[in-house]
């Protein structure tokens, strides 16, 4: 290829590579593949690296930098990066409303743009004839930190603008966030790794921005999103708000998708308690609502106070994470006998609801957060999650406050308490005699997912072990009228109602009656794989663990708990007299045997594997119709071995056996299963 052709197609390539980014990070509508985004930019990687004389700094491939920082140049910010001003309820946003009136002469409603306010940290991004050139912090408004390398791996950040009217230069402000589901994944990859756990989104994407290292800052999952244009020079802007922001997103910029013009403060009310309504259900953390005045021109005339404009105001939202004091922390035992430590707080309004008690999780993360009682500390509650406290204020610490300790006996039964080896959490011993365990049994059988007992509330189950009314599952089914109806607040049409919904509940699935049992791990979609490899509940009781973990989504630890469970006398007997009752279910037809590929096949996994947890690789050639077995015989198809394999390896040698590196385990099966 000459290189003017060589050129041209690079040239073409970021084109195409672009456009993609703009219809995925600003439109919203992908029109390619992951994979074919990829190969684009593997192609334009490969064309550069032959040809390096046209390699440029707003190429897609030169997001990442090499170099690592030593500190972050300090930067002036031509125009003051502001702060808002708050409102908190509506007498304030009227307030506000007023204001402006009375500074506009206007005698008519005010037209205002209205979008959530994201909670992260605001970046300018400066563009000079199209090209990134510079991106900053807030830092104390007049300067800030340069942060460029690292805003440049962010994938939604262009570096170059779009489209044929690119301002000479384009000052954006925004705001640089990370999304709640990368903000779960970033957490668990950090405890996994022994790193530092974020507290929230906003101290993660800080914590990720402020890296020295622009790879780290390339790795964890950040954004951004355009809400005002600081500057402009060399073509004119639009005359409101909105409009404004319409030609950001026509760059390639990413705006709100909420950005609304509103035409009154009575509309702006109905606003926020619409984006109030979504908080919950939103793919990211936001505090409040930002309203601005619409029109660009009564902007300017309203003008500034201090450090905030007067056409400007974030309607914040009540704060999902106060302070207050720990008084004490008990522990709370579950279905499976789990020891959950519960932190009782001096009572203190979260996110518009009064918490008392919050979860502290497990006692890895007591220590791993340093709580003791008596201290301060910060409580979070966000959309529906359970509150938890999410760390200690030190400042406060007071001599003398102590770590919480786990009981050696349990809280409700008295029955030793224990840790599993290699695992977090503690256990109460009790089984059955705990009253809690079988408390918390009743209410898993209960549930709408299980048996789906209409009226079986959590309140009448704890009411019902109290009174002894009943002991277990096994109980329920004979409960009587005259019981029902002599318990507090229950009339005799709420009992007949109860009794009826239990009768109804008889007629169920064997998926739901498997996953009612309460198997520790055994999940809707476990018991649905049970319901339909075994078919009928007798096959699934007399099973072992070899033929257990055959199943998919069923593996080692599963397996011993199945068996575990259908080994303890009480539960069959629990089980014999609830299907006494007349539990029934229609039976399964086994599914048609379809022919995979690897059906009629024995593999044994050993060692550890780079790219897969022996568990995933078993899912994998489970998937494929492969059987998965723990021991080398004659009758093994295969072995794959990973580094360290021990004796099965010696074992396959010598019954002449295959024995597959994870290469070979890879073309077998396809491709890695992610
Ligand atoms: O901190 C901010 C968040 C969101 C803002 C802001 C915003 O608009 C949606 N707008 C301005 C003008 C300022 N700070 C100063």
């Amino acid at each position: 290829m000459s290189n003017e052709k060589i050129q041209h197609e690079i040239e073409q390539l970021r084109n195409e590579i672009n456009h993609h980014n703009t219809l995925y990070y600003v439109l919203d509508e992908p029109q390619v593949t992951d994979q074919y985004y990829d190969q684009l930019l593997r192609k334009l990687q490969a064309l550069e690296t032959r040809s390096p004389e046209f390699l440029t700094a707003d190429s897609p491939t030169q997001r990442v930098g090499a170099e690592i920082a030593e500190q972050f140049e300090s930067v002036q910010h031509e125009v003051p990066m502001l702060s808002l001003d708050n409102a908190f309820d509506e007498s304030e946003m009227l307030a506000f409303n007023k204001r402006l009136k009375e500074l506009l002469s206007m005698e008519t409603a005010l037209q205002y743009s209205a979008e959530p306010k994201l909670d992260g940290l605001a970046v300018s991004l400066l563009y000079e004839h199209g090209k990134l050139v510079r991106a900053a912090t807030r830092g104390d408004g007049r300067s800030g930190e340069n942060i460029t390398t690292n805003v440049r791996t962010i994938k939604s950040v262009p570096l170059k603008l779009n489209g044929t009217k690119v301002p000479q230069l384009l000052e954006v402000r925004g705001e640089v966030y990370m999304p709640l589901e990368g903000f779960r994944k970033l957490n668990e990859r950090q405890a996994k790794n022994d790193n530092k756990v974020f507290a929230n989104p906003r101290n993660a994407a800080a914590g990720s921005l402020r890296q020295l290292d622009p790879k780290i800052t390339a790795s964890r999952p950040l954004t951004f999103c355009s809400y005002a244009i600081a500057q402009c020079q060399g073509e004119s802007l639009p005359d409101s708000q909105y409009a404004q922001m319409q030609l950001v997103k026509s760059l390639g910029l990413p705006i709100s998708p909420y950005i609304q013009q509103l035409d009154s403060i009575q509309a702006c009310f109905e606003y926020y308690q619409d984006i109030a309504a979504k908080r919950g259900s939103l793919a990211f953390e936001i505090d409040g609502v930002v309203f601005k005045l619409n029109d660009i021109n009564q902007q300017q005339q309203a003008g500034f106070v201090s450090r905030a404009p007067r056409w400007a105001i974030a309607w914040k939202f009540p704060a999902q994470e106060v302070m207050t004091t720990l008084l004490d922390v008990e522990f709370q035992v579950g279905r499976t006998g789990a020891l959950t430590p519960v932190a009782r707080l001096d009572p203190v309004e979260v996110g518009g609801v009064v918490v008392s008690n919050a979860t502290l999780h497990n006692m890895d993360e007591i220590k791993r957060k340093d709580i003791r009682i008596g201290d301060t500390v910060i409580v979070r509650r966000a959309g529906d999650v359970i509150p938890e406290v999410v760390a200690a204020v030190l400042k406060d610490r007071k001599a003398g406050f102590k770590q919480p300790e786990m009981p050696k006996k349990c809280p409700v039964c008295d029955s030793e308490v224990v840790q599993l080896e290699g695992q977090a959490a503690y256990r109460c011993t009790g089984g059955l005699v705990c009253a809690a365990q079988r408390k918390e049994a009743i209410k898993h059988f209960a549930s709408r997912k299980a048996m789906d007992i209409d009226g079986l509330g959590d309140k009448l189950v704890e009411q019902l072990v109290d009174l002894k009314m009943i002991d277990t599952i096994a109980d329920l089914y004979s409960l009587t009228l005259e019981q029902l109806s002599s318990l507090d607040r229950m009339a005799e049409k709420s009992a007949q109602n109860l009794l009826d919904a239990l009768d109804r509940s008889k007629s169920t699935t064997l998926p739901r009656f498997i996953y009612a049992l309460g198997i520790r791990e055994v999940g809707e979609a476990t018991a649905l794989a049970l319901a339909n490899y075994f078919t009928d509940l007798a096959s699934v009781e007399k099973s072992d663990e070899e033929t257990l973990i055959q199943v998919a989504d069923v593996g080692p630890v599963v397996a011993a708990n199945i068996v575990h469970f259908f080994d303890q006398a009480e539960n069959q007997q629990v089980i014999d007299t609830v299907l006494a009752a007349g539990i029934h279910w229609p039976p399964i037809e086994k599914p048609d045997d379809i022919d995979l590929p690897l059906k009629g096949t024995t593999y044994v996994i050993t060692g550890t594997l780079q790219n897969y947890s022996r568990q995933q690789a078993a899912e994998i050639l489970k998937k494929l119709g492969a059987k998965v077995s723990s021991s080398v015989s004659s009758k093994t198809t295969a072995v794959v071995a990973g580094d360290k394999p021990g004796s099965k390896v010696d074992k396959a040698d010598k019954l002449g056996v295959t024995v597959l590196d994870e290469k070979a385990f890879e073309d077998l099966t396809g491709k890695k299963d992610d």
